[in-house]
C-alpha cells in the first residue's frame, strides 16, 4: 500500500500513545526506515505487521486498532490534502458510500499502483444500509467499520454499524448493516 497508509498508522500511534510507543512499535515490527515516504508504494505486509506489533505492544486487540484507525483516516486525509476528494465523493453519508468506487477511480488515475477495494450500496432507505465490501487485502473488515463511523461524524450522524458474512461460493464477502442512530433533535426529546 502507498506510504501514506503507514504514515498515518504513526500518526495515531504517536497521537495517542506517545512517540516512545511508536519506537517500541517500529523495533518490534522489524521497520529499518525511520519513516515512510507518501508516494511511494510498500508491501502490505509492512502494514499488517505494524498493527500486529501495535496490538503486542498497546495489549489491544488488532480488531479495536483497524477501527480507531479507519477512524483516524478520515480526519487524517482530509489534512493531508484529500480534503477536496473527500467533499467530491458525496454531501450526505449514503451518497458517498455510493461513490467510492469512483473515488477509488480518481485516485488511481493520478497513483496508478493504488488497489482499491470495491464498494456496492443495496437496501439504502430512512433507517439505513447496507455496504458490500470485495478486498485484495484479507482481514481489514474492522477497519471499513471505523472508516464509516469516522464518516458518519464527518457528516454530523451516528451510526451502528453490524459486520456480516453474505453471499456463496465465488460471491462470498464481508458486508455490513449500517443503521442511523436518530440525532437528539430528532427524537422530540432534548
Ligand atoms: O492500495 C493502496 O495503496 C490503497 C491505499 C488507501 C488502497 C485504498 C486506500 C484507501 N482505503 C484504505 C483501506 C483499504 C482497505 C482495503 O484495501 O481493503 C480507504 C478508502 C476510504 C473509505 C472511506 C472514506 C475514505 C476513504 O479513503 C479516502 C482516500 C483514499 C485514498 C487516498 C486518500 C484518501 C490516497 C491518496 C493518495 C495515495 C494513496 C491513497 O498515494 C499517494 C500519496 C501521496 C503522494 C502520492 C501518492
Amino acid at each position: 500500500m502507498y506510504g501514506l497508509i503507514n504514515r498515518a498508522v504513526k500518526g495515531l500511534v504517536t497521537e495517542q500513545f506517545g512517540i516512545d510507543a511508536w519506537n517500541r512499535i517500529r523495533t518490534r515490527a522489524n521497520l529499518q526506515d525511520e519513516d515512510f515516504i507518501s508516494m511511494e508504494n510498500y508491501d502490505d505486509s509492512v502494514t499488517y505487521d505494524l498493527v500486529a506489533a501495535a496490538s503486542e505492544e498497546l495489549g489491544l486487540e488488532a480488531e479495536t486498532i483497524l477501527e480507531a484507525f479507519g477512524g483516524y483516516w478520515v480526519e487524517y486525509t482530509a489534512v493531508e490534502g484529500y480534503g477536496e476528494l473527500l467533499d467530491s465523493a458525496g454531501k450526505t453519508l449514503p451518497e458517498f458510500l455510493s461513490n467510492l468506487d469512483q473515488m477509488h477511480a480518481r485516485v488511481k488515475l493520478a497513483f496508478p499502483d493504488l488497489k482499491p477495494p470495491r464498494f456496492r450500496v443495496s437496501d439504502s432507505t430512512d433507517a439505513g444500509l447496507t455496504l458490500h465490501y470485495f478486498s485484495h487485502r484479507p482481514g481489514l473488515s474492522a477497519l471499513v467499520t471505523g472508516l464509516v463511523k469516522g464518516l458518519a461524524s464527518r457528516f454530523g450522524r451516528e451510526v451502528e454499524v453490524t459486520p456480516f458474512r453474505t453471499g456463496d461460493g465465488e460471491e462470498a464477502h464481508d458486508a455490513f448493516k449500517i443503521v442511523y442512530v436518530a440525532a437528539p433533535e430528532d427524537t422530540g426529546k432534548a
